[in-house]
């Protein structure tokens, strides 16, 4: 495919993808195993990459912790100076870059660029951020006494990341970091490890342009077993991890073991709440979104609909016309608004969580079939699926990475949606489509939606870099992005100086020798 190999040689991914020269920031030298990375989309082969050992992912923390001492050093505002660069690269190549997230992972062009988008964006909050790393000055009880405090940096950060976000979810942390101050490891997900060479090429020109050691932003492609070997070594400060609740529980012990600190972005189980006061146009675009958008595979899909019963035949109605004719092809086909899942693991489970709802009660309306035939031979493409079901099935209550719509029914108050939605163990992203004032507060009151994103008119997906990105429950708790997110990259420290000639002691202590 001309256009593919066109993208590989702008972005300079090679087959093999052999170490650099330096062969110290770049995990997955010759040595270790190789891992054939082949496109969701057509099956084909797009390269092959080393898989690092634990010797190499040694290897790279020394280099990250001796480009500590060198980046440390750099001014915030001039750290920032090199993150505006990498912004400016990454707008040079969006076009190139995007095509590749959406052939290595599956998701349609369009969203392919809004991921190259969402990682310009980032670049361009941490230039503002990298002159805003701003303390609090307080005043002391003491005379002659000034507090104080410091934002330094943390160190050595690492970052694992996802298949279905191969690339923003590292910049949204790693530009943080780096305007922090820190320097990054990254151990991207082994199923999209290409858009992550891309992007270390890219930054490498940025550092080597600036003279800074290409250790401040370092790659290690690897399995498990180096996500493991980074969880537990005490040389990482802080451990930012995207991924499954169940990836996320071993990440946090570990950590947690060694009290490191730990940014968890887990598993989401995302309602919208349609009530009899909503925008029914509005609505439908925001559910077909969240539900099919990215195949299914946010952590801010939509995986419930909790319809007032008022409405609910009318919804179905609708989503039943829909459904049916979503073009489901190929990613880089400009038509196509649902491509393939990831892999077949994804199918696996995107049909056993059909077969076993419907076990539980659950009412199939529409698709789950897996496609065969012209276009479809990877076996990875599915026709998105809409289920009648109840809130306390099993399945309802898991997150399943696929696109399944679980259609709820409810009755009475908005208070009534509100519980179902809350009633999950994941709290990531939540919605209500209503132009009733007082649902709409109610929703977004203390007692109502318990998610880190809770949406009014807007569907579950789709967050602007500008907030603080996360979720409560096993979602992890974690915030990155915008906001104050930065401030779990920096360790803050308290300093009160005496100006004085006398040593009066805090609380009015009386103490003399
Ligand atoms: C993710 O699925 O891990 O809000 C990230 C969204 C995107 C990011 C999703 N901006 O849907």
């Amino acid at each position: 495919n001309k256009e593919i190999a066109d993208v590989l040689q702008q972005l300079g991914v090679k087959d093999k993808n052999p170490a650099y020269s330096t062969g110290l920031s770049w995990g997955g030298q010759e040595g270790g195993t190789t891992r054939s990375i082949h496109s969701p989309a057509d099956g084909n082969l797009i390269a092959t990459v080393h898989m690092a050992t634990p010797e190499h992912y040694d290897k790279v923390v020394e280099a990250a912790q001796e480009a500590f001492k060198v980046w440390r050093k750099v001014p915030a505002p001039k750290r920032g100076e090199v993150v505006r660069q990498i912004g400016n690269k990454l707008r040079e190549h969006k076009e190139a870059l995007g095509k590749l997230v959406s052939y290595e992972m599956g998701k349609i062009l369009q969203e392919g660029l809004g991921e190259v988008q969402e990682m310009i964006d980032i670049c361009d909050f941490a230039v503002g951020l990298s002159r805003q790393l701003h303390g609090f000055t307080m005043h002391s009880e003491r005379p002659e006494h000034r507090m104080y405090e410091q934002y330094h940096p943390l160190g050595v950060v690492g970052v694992i990341s996802a298949f279905n976000f191969p690339v923003a979810v590292w910049s949204w942390n790693t530009m943080l970091a780096a305007v922090c101050g820190d320097v990054v490891i990254w151990k991207p997900s082994e199923k999209t490890p290409l858009t992550a060479i891309a992007c270390q090429h890219i930054i490498r020109d940025a550092l080597a342009e600036n003279e800074i050691p290409e250790g401040v932003f370092n790659l290690i492609i690897g399995d498990a077993e180096i996500g493991s070997l980074m969880s537990h070594d005490k040389r990482v400060a802080l451990i930012s991890a995207t991924g499954s609740t169940r990836m996320g529980k071993k990440v946090g012990e570990a950590v947690g073991a060694r009290l490191g600190k730990s940014l968890l972005e887990l598993g989401g189980n995302n309602a919208i709440i349609l009530t009899e006061n909503a925008d029914l146009e509005m609505a439908l675009n925001a559910i077909v979104f969240g539900a099919v958008g990215t195949c299914g595979q946010r952590c801010t899909s939509t995986r419930r609909l909790i319809v007032h019963e008022s409405r609910y035949e009318q919804v179905k109605e609708r989503l039943l016309k829909i459904y049916p004719n979503l073009p489901i092809g190929h990613p880089l086909d400009s038509t196509t608004l649902v491509g393939p899942l990831i892999d077949k693991d994804a199918v696996s489970a995107f049909n056993n969580a059909l077969e076993k709802v419907q076990q539980e009660g659950g009412t199939l309306l529409t698709g789950g079939d897996v496609l065969s035939g012209e276009g479809y031979e990877t076996g990875t493409y599915v026709k998105p699926a809409i289920v009648e079901a109840e809130n306390h099935y099993e399945m309802v209550q898991e997150e399943t990475f696929a696109p399944i719509l679980y259609l709820i029914k409810y009755s009475g108050e908005v208070e009534s949606a509100i519980e179902i939605q809350n009633g999950v163990r994941q709290g990531l992203s939540s919605a209500i489509f209503s132009t009733n004032l007082l649902e709409t507060e109610t929703f977004l009151g203390h007692w109502g939606s318990d998610c880190g994103i809770a949406n009014v008119n807007i569907g579950t997906s789709g967050a602007e870099i500008g907030g603080a990105f996360g979720g409560e429950k096993e979602t992890g708790g974690g915030r990155e992005s915008g906001s104050d997110a930065w401030k779990v990259y920096m360790r803050r420290q308290t300093n009160t100086i005496n100006y004085g000639r006398e040593l009066p002691l805090a609380q009015g202590i009386q103490f003399k020798v």
